[in-house]
């Protein structure tokens, strides 16, 4: 095969491989919608919500900065002004030229409209005309996802509120469940006093008692939910052991863990993310900081009967996370998380996780806080890791190997899809070192 053939093997073949996202922050419509009116709801689409994506947010203070409108006019703003705001600067008086920005002209396009508008009114008259049921289909469609993981946050009460008084809404065959719970590691005693609020007897200080009852807390609601990982942002100070976090620790050992390894399902940790350095800028006011991989490494042999998804969110963690990943069975590691999600990192991070692991992780996951978001994060990340694998089959074959179709069509599900699906199936890991 030469390499004209082997490129337009490769496009074709990733391009038609349904996906399914690991990692999202959409829902179903059962937790109500943006355009419902109630203004709560969780999932996001349409124009206003792209062009107010927090990475915008982030990129439009770059530009009209805080002297010129203060943070708290801004928010005070309605998602409308606040678009047109975005639009006006970010999009129409500057070159559109970012990877955020690029998103969502390729997001237009792709839905059939021109991202050249002025003015945000054209699209808005599009998106009002849709139903947001049959939009999740026709995204997933264009994108080619057949599987949306969920974000699914215990500690929000307005979201909790939704599964209690709605056990039913996770049921929708296109989405997937996750519990979320940062802040039983990030902030024990905030986390202590919520759980005393739903009715379970715990403290702060471990005893067997609120060990048996945070473990009563995760099983109601991983089976509520019907989680299919548990997940976790964690600050780049995270260790394991920790010698100043002694509650954390116990958490992780005691309760978190033996869990985990009793229903067979992951521990998603997402490691690296500094939060709120400008507050100012809610959730656009986060940054990255580096990370340390033993602690990786210390977990996943001190718990070899669990399973441990990594991604971490700084560039220069990822040669060494690809090293621990070598050794532990145990360890899946995934996705080019938030600030690494542009395509020459993404493109950087592909090649070195494929000299060091094969075939053996999940390259990306979208992160999509907008459902429309899917369309492009797919498409852009899509496009790179096919190149990747392009350039590896090409020195396969300088090898005198013979890449065929069938090899390609294996490696894109593993990679687009199964290897995520066979790390989550409740069964317990056994990492080899
Ligand atoms: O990428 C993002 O949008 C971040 O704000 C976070 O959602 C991050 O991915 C997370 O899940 O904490
Ligand atoms: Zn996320």
């Amino acid at each position: 095969m030469d390499r004209q053939q082997l490129q337009q093997l490769v496009s074709k073949t990733i391009e038609a491989q349904p996906v399914t996202d690991l990692h999202t922050h959409c829902y179903t419509p059962g937790f109500g919608h943006a355009a419902d009116g109630t203004g709560k709801g969780l999932l996001l689409w349409g124009i206003d919500e792209l062009v107010t994506y927090h990475y915008l947010v982030a990129e439009v203070y770059r530009i009209v900065p805080a002297s010129e409108l203060p943070y708290d006019k801004f928010w005070a703003m309605s998602k409308t002004e606040q678009a047109d705001h975005i639009w006006k600067h970010v999009f129409v008086e500057r070159t559109p030229i970012s990877e955020a920005c690029r998103g969502v002209l390729t997001t237009l396009k792709k839905l059939g409209l021109d991202p050249n508008e002025k003015t945000l009114e054209p699209y808005r008259k599009w998106f009002a005309q849709q139903d947001a049921d049959s939009y999740i289909d026709k995204v997933m469609q264009i994108a080619n996802v057949d599987s949306i993981t969920m974000t699914n946050e215990v500690f929000s009460d307005h979201e909790r509120g939704i599964w209690e008084s709605n056990p039913a809404v996770g049921d929708d065959p296109r989405f997937e469940a996750v519990l979320r719970i940062d802040k039983l590691l990030r902030d024990w005693p905030a986390a202590v006093k919520c759980l005393a609020e739903l009715g379970y007897e715990v403290t702060e200080q471990f005893s067997q008692q609120t060990i048996d009852e945070t473990r009563r807390f995760l099983n109601d609601w991983l089976d509520r939910m019907k989680a299919v990982y548990v997940a976790m942002s964690l600050p780049p100070e995270f260790r394991y052991p920790d010698p100043q976090n002694k509650s954390g620790n116990t958490f992780i050992e005691k309760v978190l863990m033996p869990t985990l390894a009793e229903r067979g399902l992951p521990w998603a940790m997402m490691i690296g993310s500094r939060m709120q350095v400008n507050p100012a800028l809610k959730d656009a006011g986060d940054m990255v900081g580096k990370s340390d991989i033993l602690s990786v490494v210390n977990l996943c042999a001190r718990f070899p009967d669990n399973k441990f998804m990594v991604t971490m969110l700084s560039r220069e963690n990822q040669h060494e996370l690809c090293v621990a990943a070598r050794k532990f069975g145990n360890l899946m590691l995934f996705g080019c998380w938030w600030f690494l999600n542009n395509p020459s990192i993404i493109e950087e991070m592909t090649r070195e996780r494929i000299e060091l692991l094969g075939t053996s992780f999940a390259p990306q996951h979208s992160d999509a806080r907008i459902l429309d978001q899917l369309i492009y994060k797919w498409d852009h990340s899509r496009k790179i890791i096919a190149n990747v694998l392009v350039d590896k089959y090409a020195d396969l074959v300088d090898a005198g190997y013979n890449v065929t179709a069938d090899h390609v069509q294996r490696d894109a599900r593993l990679l687009l899809r199964d290897n995520f699906r066979n790390f989550c199936q409740p069964t317990p890991a056994t990492a080899s070192a």
